[in-house]
């Protein structure tokens, strides 16, 4: 969008109880139909590489005779399909189950995957309302593994999983992955390279039928933290994923079939990493559920000077919560249980008569 069409961020965010009554009385309009209303909007334009920023109350900008004001406004609302049978009107969590050698002490044949296995089912019983299986670590700096290699790590998995009646995702940049996860019972599938990486990935996510997260990352895993540049992050983020979203059902996917994530950590800086949480609330401009990951990324460590990723589980609540407030529908976490308390707690305090997480 560099011809002067402006950017949508809703602002001025209520949760819950307070969402419902400034709905009803007129001065907020519901995100997604969920649990967040909005009263205000910020508006960015473009001018080349500059940005500029004006307020308005949401109440003003409803009223507008602008056609693609109102088109993007009927995005925001829209409430969003059913992701893998969950109703996308409350948070749901996402729980990581890493089936890396990394991520495990190699014992015996299988105990890669019973562990895995393991942990997956703690993290349902824990609040998780899908698994979120991955065979090939994406962190910075992290050498790529054969699709032979990957499948032998995650399909044990998401076939033990899956039959157990678990919902399923699997984390792959791999057509091939793709295909056998989604036989082997995976609902959905997430790509960190929103299926750029492999060119027969968007062939397979269409015949696959199933769901499909878009993550934004600017570069590949490699080298994509050696120097990430934006002209504005939230608004390049956001046109990336647009433009994804549209190669997509250019492919013959449908709409309501995709999600979209910002891809924090990936290709961002520290800085842009906080901002694009701030400024979560504009990829609701999409028109799709919302998937965040900020779970024990290096950001949360620099923040609160936890440097051993598996303590930072307070400070990954503080982003989820974050997240949740701005009305992100799928939230992906390690730390399961703690997540659930904090939101827990929380949302009980932002509704005190209803119970939307
Ligand atoms: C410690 C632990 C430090 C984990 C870094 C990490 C996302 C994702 C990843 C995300 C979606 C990670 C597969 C990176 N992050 N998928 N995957 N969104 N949709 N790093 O943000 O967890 S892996």
């Amino acid at each position: 969008m560099s011809d002067g069409q402006p950017y949508l961020r809703p602002a001025g965010l209520m949760w819950g109880r307070d969402a419902d009554e400034a709905v009803e009385a007129g001065i907020a309009g519901r995100i997604a139909g969920g649990p967040v209303a909005y009263s205000m909007v910020e508006m960015s334009f473009r001018h080349e590489a500059l940005v500029s920023r004006t307020w308005r109350t949401y109440r003003d900008l409803s009223h507008s005779a602008d056609a693609v004001i109102g088109d993007r406004l009927a995005l925001i609302a829209a409430t969003r399909r059913e992701v893998c049978g969950l109703d996308m009107t409350r948070p749901v969590l996402m729980g990581i189950v890493n089936v890396t050698p990394d991520s495990f002490s190699d014992g015996g044949e299988n105990s890669d995957a019973e562990t895995a296995v393991a942990h997956g089912k703690a993290l349902a019983a824990a609040g998780a309302g899908i698994l979120d299986v991955g065979g090939e670590s994406t962190r910075p700096g992290s050498e790529p593994v054969s699709a032979e290699e990957e499948l032998r790590r995650v399909l044990p998995v998401i076939t033990a999983l899956a039959d157990s009646g678990h919902v399923v995702s699997v984390d792959t940049r791999k057509a091939e992955v793709m295909r056998a996860a989604r036989a082997a019972g995976a609902r959905m599938i997430n790509d960190v390279s929103a299926l750029t990486f492999d060119e027969n990935a968007l062939k397979c996510a269409r015949e696959s039928g199933g769901n499909v997260v878009l993550m934004h990352a600017q570069g590949d895993p490699r080298t994509m933290q050696k120097n990430p540049s934006y002209d504005d992050v939230a608004l390049d983020v956001f046109d990336a994923l647009e433009a994804w979203l549209v190669r997509c059902t250019d492919a013959g996917i449908d709409r309501s079939l995709l999600a979209a994530d910002p891809g924090i950590g990936f290709g961002k800086t520290f800085q842009h990493n906080l901002e694009l949480i701030q400024r979560l609330s504009l990829f609701h401009g999409l028109g799709v559920p919302l998937v965040f990951g900020a779970s024990r990324k290096a950001f949360i460590g620099a923040l609160t000077g936890e440097k051993v990723a598996g303590n930072r589980a307070s400070g990954s609540a503080g982003a989820a919560l974050s997240a949740v407030m701005q009305g992100a529908q799928i939230i992906r976490v390690h730390d399961v249980r703690q997540t659930r308390e904090a939101l827990q707690v929380w949302s009980a305090g932002s509704d005190p008569f209803g119970a939307r997480f």
